[in-house]
């Protein structure tokens, strides 16, 4: 495996040479934030990136995301121009030397959370968290929600809301494989593997279908589009909001497509409520290192990264992404990695 970490481009306050600092840190994912969702990054900005990396011996293999335009997911008669500036921005990734482009197909949404600043009373530190019944207590038509990047205004919101409002899951599936069978020969001619990132929290919100939840998502993706550059980013903690999900069967069942791997614990607060928590499998509810095991034993050689972080030691970072908690993730699960594999070759 790689280790990597998510480093948020000249516009983060954490320094690439600190991120070479944390043991094993072999490169970092980032993304061209400056180009509007839907237009193609030019290869210059892609390289000037690469080379940022390149300078403090860093490599530059993972983008996360290349967000897709909300046409496609709604397949929308310009979806396909879209597709088109896509196929373009991973052409000019290719010749950057990047390996896999982590994306989601989620409607409107990235992930979402209800609290970006829940105070653990045993130690002072603070984390991400989800309530459900707060959620869906939300005024959609007037939402304001912590971490949602206000990249609407509101009457776009609402106007994006309407056209989803009849939409099926089946036809967000449909509107997913149509892009993806779009794409897959671009991926194969530049080397990239596409890893779609799992909906977070894995189930529907405000009404709007969500389709990439768990071990039957999978099943019915590859099933649909076979090519071996449709892969998955396998997210404990997206994955693991749903305690039915059994991440260690969903890593043994889909190996050979798990070409990223973000690895974070979580605490189950409710039946759909859960905090986020260290790294340290006694810390939440789910068990780092069987998954970590799971992954070594089925030869896993793709990208890992610790995933959001806490805030601690004074930090205040930007919500999930700090330095000094990661840090503690990315060594931590260094050592998940040496016993698993030590383990194994015993
Ligand atoms: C949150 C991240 C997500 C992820 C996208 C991938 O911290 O895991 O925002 O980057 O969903 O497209």
């Amino acid at each position: 495996m790689k280790m990597t970490f998510r480093w948020y481009g000249e516009g983060d306050p954490i320094p690439l040479k600190y991120i070479k600092q944390i043991p094993n840190m072999s490169g970092v994912v980032t993304a061209v934030y400056d180009v509007p969702v839907g237009e193609v990054w030019p290869e210059e900005k892609i390289a000037r990136l690469a080379n940022l990396c390149r300078e403090s011996g860093l490599e530059l293999e993972v983008i996360e995301s290349v967000p897709v335009h909300e046409d496609i997911k709604l397949g929308k008669p310009s979806r396909d121009s879209y597709i088109d500036n896509y196929k373009q921005t991973l052409r000019n990734l290719g010749k950057c030397g990047i390996k896999c482009v982590c994306y989601n197909f989620m409607p409107v949404f990235d992930w979402l959370r209800t609290d970006l600043k829940f105070v653990d009373e045993a130690d002072g530190s603070n984390s991400l968290a989800y309530n459900h019944e707060q959620l869906i207590g939300l005024d959609i038509k007037n939402l304001s929600l912590p971490g949602w990047d206000e990249s609407y205004t509101k009457e776009e919101l609402n106007g994006l809301l309407k056209q989803y409002e009849d939409m099926t899951h089946e036809e967000l599936f449909e509107n997913l494989v149509y892009f993806l069978e779009q794409i897959m020969p671009v991926c194969e001619e530049m080397g990239i593997n596409m890893a779609i990132h799992p909906d977070d929290p894995p189930w529907d919100m405000f009404g709007l279908p969500r389709i990439i939840t768990g071990e039957r998502s999978y099943e019915k993706l590859f099933s649909a589009v076979p090519a071996r550059r449709n892969g998955i980013t396998f997210c404990s903690g997206s994955l693991g909001a749903d305690r039915f999900n059994h991440l260690v069967r969903i890593i043994e069942k889909f190996a050979n497509r798990i070409f990223f791997a973000h690895l974070r614990n979580i605490k189950y607060t409710g039946a759909m409520d859960f905090k986020e928590v260290a790294h340290y499998s006694a810390c939440g509810s789910l068990d780092m290192y069987a998954i970590v095991k799971a992954l070594v034993e089925k030869g896993f050689d793709g990208y890992v990264r610790p995933d959001h972080g806490r805030n601690i030691w004074g930090e205040d970072s930007k919500p999930g992404y700090g330095l000094y908690d990661r840090a503690l993730g990315a060594a931590y699960l260094n050592g998940l990695f040496e016993a698993a594999k030590k383990e194994r070759g015993k």
